[in-house]
């Protein structure tokens, strides 16, 4: 497709047409990421053609502007590439009705909450955006931007963004509205009112009061897990897509062909027909993120710094490894699954066997980087609970401990070992501080010990099992002395060992 070629847009023939054209947003949509692109509009998408209904979406972009600008370029249209392993075919959602930068225009995103005609507020802000504090395991009251929009004037955190929004909400007449977060995070809809609740009881006096009684009146947080891999859009991905469509498209979503969303169906001021798109509607959402969030997400990771440090650069190379693929099955079954209740009607090894298919997906390109990025928040998320669960029943799990050692080999090597160029592609905010311990460490032990006891990475009480970090740490030093086969054969079979004298 040469450079001149006309830019996607409302009125420009292209292979693939929009798939609806909403009238007025009934949605705002906070975190205009790839994933929000490629899950929650296609989605709404399908729920517009089915149902109908004023339930275009609004983009917010935390702070990309040129997200927003391409958007805007392309009225508002991009396509979603869903690639599977002998095809690509491509679909263009077209249900923003409009986009804007949250940072640039903080008033806007409150003034957006307020309006009587947004009756859903969504959000992919990932596991960074939400100004919680492990430490204290409450709102980040020593984060800078937090105590700003404390202080008052126009928001800049999420959270304060959402709090100062509703409380307009409530000034402007208090229309039943439901904040719905789309996170890997667990019990993500009660994190998120916490948070919200925390920041209003935090205001002067009683200047968040009127908030509260809205809150507990008309809006609702359900729950929610969302699933489809989405990895970063790619040049080549652009070429084939605007040669596809034979029209310019310059931020095409590439995605798996699984998707799925299963959702607390607790919607206050309605909510648009998802289940047209597959959505599940049920009481057990907690279950379903619970599988998804260590299954995959717990299993990904490992997959990712094993990878990375095998030396190859995406997900389906990793799991294509023997060492890697037998370590990935042994963390799922003996080691995340027994942590795990099923959701009813889950077939549990059907799903777990579709996962193996998903990861293999070598048309995708998924990188082994960018699913290790942010460790720090994201491992936090998936590791400590099923480790517990293992150590508390007298198990050592080898393979997640693995999966912390490959972690800290990637983030913050010993003297001397160098973990590879995909290592050091991936980016987290605890490098700086992690690679300085690492400087200063004499061996695996202690620096596993400075991690996980002394910053307490996985939470107080991982921070507090000398066997488990002893392991990390022994596995540490098989990674930087051995290498990384010699590690997941030793874990794997240590595993092993267990399984079987736990066998009558
Ligand atoms: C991945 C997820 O980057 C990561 O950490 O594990 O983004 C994963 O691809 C999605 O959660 C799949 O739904």
């Amino acid at each position: 497709m040469s450079a001149d070629a006309p830019v996607l847009g409302r009125t420009v023939p292209a292979a693939a047409a929009p798939l609806v054209s909403p009238a007025r947003a009934g949605i705002l949509h906070l975190g205009l990421g790839s994933f929000h692109r490629a899950h929650q509009a296609v989605y709404t998408a399908a729920a517009l053609q089915s149902a109908g209904g004023d339930w275009g979406i609004i983009g917010v972009a935390s702070r990309s502007r040129s997200i927003v600008d391409a958007l805007h370029t392309q009225d508002l249209l991009y396509s979603v590439a869903t690639i599977a392993p002998e095809s690509t075919s491509l679909t263009i959602p077209g249900v923003h009705t409009d986009a804007f930068v949250g940072a640039e225009e903080p008033e806007r995103v409150v003034a957006q909450i307020a309006d009587p005609g947004i009756r859903v507020v969504t959000l992919t802000v990932t596991e960074n955006g939400y100004s919680y504090s492990p430490a204290t395991q409450h709102l980040d009251l020593d984060d800078d931007t937090v105590r700003a929009d404390l202080r008052g004037g126009a928001p800049r955190s999420t959270i304060g963004q959402l709090a100062r929004g509703l409380q307009a909400r409530a000034d402007a007449g208090g229309a039943p509205i439901s904040i719905l977060s789309c996170d890997n995070l667990s019990s993500n809809g009660a994190h998120t009112e916490k948070l919200i609740r925390e920041f209003l009881h935090e205001l002067p006096g009683s200047e968040g009061g009127d908030a509260l009684v809205f809150l507990d009146r008309a809006v609702s947080f359900p729950s929610s897990m969302v699933d489809r891999i989405v990895p970063s859009t790619t040049a080549e991905l652009r070429t084939r897509v605007s040669a596809l469509l034979g029209a310019r498209d310059d931020i095409p979503v590439p995605a798996e062909p699984f998707t799925m969303w299963a959702i607390e169906d607790r919607f206050a001021g309605g909510r648009p027909a998802w289940e047209a798109g597959g959505a599940v509607f049920t009481s057990e959402v907690g279950r379903y993120e619970q599988m998804k969030v260590r299954l995959l997400n717990g299993t990904h990771s490992l997959i990712a710094y094993l990878g990375a440090l095998s030396g190859v650069g995406t997900i389906p190379e990793a799991i294509g490894l023997d060492g890697i693929e037998s370590a990935a099955r042994t963390v799922l079954r003996d080691e995340y699954e027994p942590s795990v209740e099923v959701p009813s009607g889950v077939d549990i090894r059907a799903y777990e066997s579709e996962l193996f298919e998903r990861w293999a997906n070598s048309a995708l390109g998924h990188r082994t980087s960018q699913v290790g990025t942010d460790g720090s928040v994201k491992l936090r998320q998936r590791i400590p609970e099923p480790a517990l669960l293992s150590l508390r029943s007298g198990e050592m799990p080898h393979l997640i401990a693995l999966t912390v050692a490959g972690y800290l080999s990637c983030i913050a090597p010993l003297p001397g070992f160098d973990p590879g160029r995909h290592a050091a592609a991936m980016t987290d905010g605890a490098r700086e501080r992690l690679a300085g311990l690492a400087a200063s460490a004499r061996d695996g032990r202690e620096l596993a010990q400075r991690a996980i006891a002394d910053l307490h990475m996985f939470g107080e009480q991982l921070g507090a099992q000398d066997a488990f970090i002893t392991r990390v740490g022994e596995l540490v030093d098989t990674i930087r002395r051995r290498g990384v086969n010699a590690a997941i054969t030793d874990a794997v079979s240590a595993s092993r060992t267990i399984t079987r004298e736990m066998q009558p």
